[in-house]
């Protein structure tokens, strides 16, 4: 008899102990490169919560694990367009703003746009923001269009005849056809939230096509260390990774030279979100991750790393002036005007646009 109870006593405590344990524990999926080296650290000193971090660089991949319903995720950060189109998926939890007293930081013109994507803000906070640009190796690029040659511009990617004579240095494009096509829809002089599939299988893709032959590859994050280490000479991406090359080739100190560039014709701007999936088995503790990246300490040291703005204003204080100056970080209402947002697809254009990439990258 003495044996039962011991041994039920042992179970219910080593189940209370389990149960403690999944208390504090914190699953979260984010972007690569897109957090301080410290935060996650700073948060479980704080809060005894361990976290578990894992990283992505496509929308994509993080939406078919929405989709299946079983993310194992507590947290998870999709840009606002996929976020939307999520949302009416049914897959996250509506948040619980009274654990978010932080919640009251975030800028509240920032708020009222992304509302339209999620209508009362009901399902998640912006993280961080950027635009898809260019990054180029200043030196490189020179060598061969000529001092004179403007840089600012589309053309160094779009053109035929320019890319062909920048191709053996490496031209890259983000694997994301969801900014790819709006942004050549831009630089054609449509409307880069156009949704007609003759544009796309017509005008886009002939666009697409004519300078194929000349990108090295397609990709989301394997060119901020190409371009810092001057293995590319001209890479499409994303604002704060460019910047974070630029800051790596600066510090090995290597001789390349990266500039990001927000050309002319415009350029995607665009929000990334946190938000809590319904499958989240610690949402508690998600909440309180996303409380603690809302104070404004915490957030600069993230912008302050990863070279991206985030949606605090409060924080711009604590942000180094290198990047609040900087109009590539934070544009001025100059370059503003030439920014556009991407369209939220459907599926119809998604089947369609994912088809074409998927050809256009296999050289077909
Ligand atoms: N390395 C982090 C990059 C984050 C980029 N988010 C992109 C969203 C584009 N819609």
């Amino acid at each position: 008899m003495k044996t039962i109870k011991t041994l039920v006593l042992a179970s219910t405590c080593a189940m209370a102990s389990a149960g403690a344990l999944a208390e504090k524990t914190l699953n979260v999926y984010n972007w690569s490169d897109y957090i301080a080296e410290d935060t996650l650290a700073n948060f479980e000193a704080e809060t005894g919560i361990k976290v578990t971090y894992d990283v992505f660089d496509s929308n994509d991949v993080l939406e078919a694990k929405l989709l299946s319903g079983k993310t194992g995720y507590d947290v998870v950060v999709p840009s606002s367009t996929f976020l939307a189109r999520q949302i009416q998926a049914g897959v996250f939890l509506e948040l619980d703003k009274s654990k978010l007293p932080n919640h009251k930081n975030l800028d509240p013109a920032m708020m009222a746009k992304l509302a339209t994507l999620d209508p009362d803000n009901a399902h998640a906070v912006p993280y961080l923001w950027g635009t898809t640009g260019i990054g180029i190796n200043v030196g490189k690029v020179a060598e061969r269009l000529g001092e004179d040659m403007p840089t600012d511009t589309w053309d160094l990617v779009f053109k035929p005849e320019i890319a062909a004579k920048l191709a053996d240095c490496g031209i890259t494009m983000l694997d994301a056809w969801d900014e790819l096509v709006p942004t050549a829809l831009n630089y054609l002089g449509e409307d880069p939230k156009s949704t007609d599939t003759k544009l796309l299988d017509g005008k886009v893709k002939d666009l697409l096509n004519g300078v194929r032959p000349h990108i090295k590859y397609f990709h989301s994050s394997q060119y901020i260390n190409d371009l810092a280490n001057g293995d590319v000479c001209v890479s499409v991406g994303w604002s704060g990774d460019i910047l974070q090359a630029v800051d790596r080739a600066a510090e090995a100190e290597n001789g390349v030279e990266v500039a990001y560039i927000i050309p002319k014709e415009g350029a995607g701007l665009w929000f990334d979100m946190l938000a809590i999936p319904k499958d989240a088995s610690n949402s508690d503790n998600a909440h309180a991750f996303l409380d603690f990246l809302m104070r404004k300490d915490v957030i600069a040291g993230v912008s302050n790393y990863v070279w991206y703005p985030n949606a605090i204003p409060s924080s711009k204080e604590m942000i180094d002036e290198e990047i609040t100056s900087d109009p590539a970080i934070y544009p001025t209402p100059d370059v503003e005007k030439n920014l556009f947002t991407f369209p939220v697809y459907g599926p119809k254009f998604d089947r369609a646009g994912s088809r074409m990439w998927t050809a256009l990258k296999s050289g077909k």
